[in-house]
């Protein structure tokens, strides 16, 4: 296994669930951490916590020009990242597609995807040209099964999901390894994003099961990128011990 203390991972989503969590595993083992999210007294814990393991800073990973500076300015030690977690990511809503707000299309497609999208190129190229490093996405059992209300947010994460695989096509033999992390129900402060503050609702959510959580994914990371440099794991889908798929169903008149 490799030693984590040879890794320099940066983060988007740093500042809670499972992006939090995976600063924690990976700065708790020794690796270097960039942690990157908007909510800088998040960021500031963080960097109180682990001191010069982990650098902070704030990103909006929607803004491509912010991106590619934050990745060329980074400090020396955290320069030679080696692991790229593009995690950053929401649902916003739950309503069926004739009823859904366009603003909360706009915003997932803009953050799950081109959001995701301009972590992934601005930090790429550097780990090719080393011959070195691991792009972990977070995709979602969303974007392999269907459910109401689910929609666009779905349609993101199977868009990550091709994205990982073709991405993986295009850097295998380079060093490079390409992961998509797939979680089900994880209780993070996603619910409560998706219902726009509503914590009783998000509470709903998990009520009466027992939900994974960051922690568990945060696991689910560090063993995909502490395993060997020649294997691969191209994607983990875990649930929740509870959940299940739902079977086809028929509307009937
Ligand atoms: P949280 O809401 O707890 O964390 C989401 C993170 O994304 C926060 O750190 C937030 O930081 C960050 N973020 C959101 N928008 C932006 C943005 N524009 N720029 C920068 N950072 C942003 O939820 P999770 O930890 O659950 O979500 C992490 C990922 O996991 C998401 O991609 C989500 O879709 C996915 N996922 C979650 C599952 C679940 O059940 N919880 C299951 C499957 C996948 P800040 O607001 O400070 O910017
Ligand atoms: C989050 C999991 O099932 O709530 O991606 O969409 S789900």
């Amino acid at each position: 296994l490799l030693d984590p203390r040879t890794l320099t991972l940066l983060v988007t989503g740093a500042t809670s669930g499972i992006g939090a969590a995976t600063v924690r595993r990976f700065a708790g083992a020794g690796a270097r951490v960039i942690a990157l999210g908007r909510r800088a007294e998040r960021l500031e814990e963080l960097k109180a916590h682990y001191g010069d393991l982990v650098h902070t800073a704030v990103l909006d990973t929607r803004d491509l020009k912010a991106t590619e500076e934050l990745v060329a300015n980074l400090p020396e030690p955290f320069r030679a990242y080696n692991v790229v977690f593009a995690n950053a990511g929401l649902a916003q809503g739950l309503e069926p597609a004739y009823e859904a707000r366009i603003e909360d299309w706009d915003t997932m497609v803009d953050t799950n995807i081109s959001g995701l999208l301009y972590t992934v190129r601005a930090t790429l190229p550097a780990m090719v040209a080393r011959g070195e490093g691991h792009v972990v996405l977070t995709g979602s059992i969303a974007g392999d099964y269907a459910y109401p209300g689910g929609n666009v947010y779905g349609a993101t994460k199977a868009f990550v999901k091709q994205f990982a695989l073709n991405l993986w096509s295009d850097v295998a033999g380079t060093g490079v390894r390409v992961t998509n992390i797939e979680p089900g129900l994880t209780e993070t402060e996603f619910s409560v994003v998706r219902f726009r503050g509503d914590q009783g609702r998000a509470d709903g959510v998990y009520a009466g099961a027992t939900p994974m959580t960051g922690d568990d994914i945060a696991e689910q990371v560090f063993f995909a990128c502490t395993l060997p440099r020649h294997v691969n794991i191209t994607r983990i889908q875990a649930m929740a011990s509870q959940q299940t798929f739902g079977p086809l169903v028929v509307k009937r008149t």
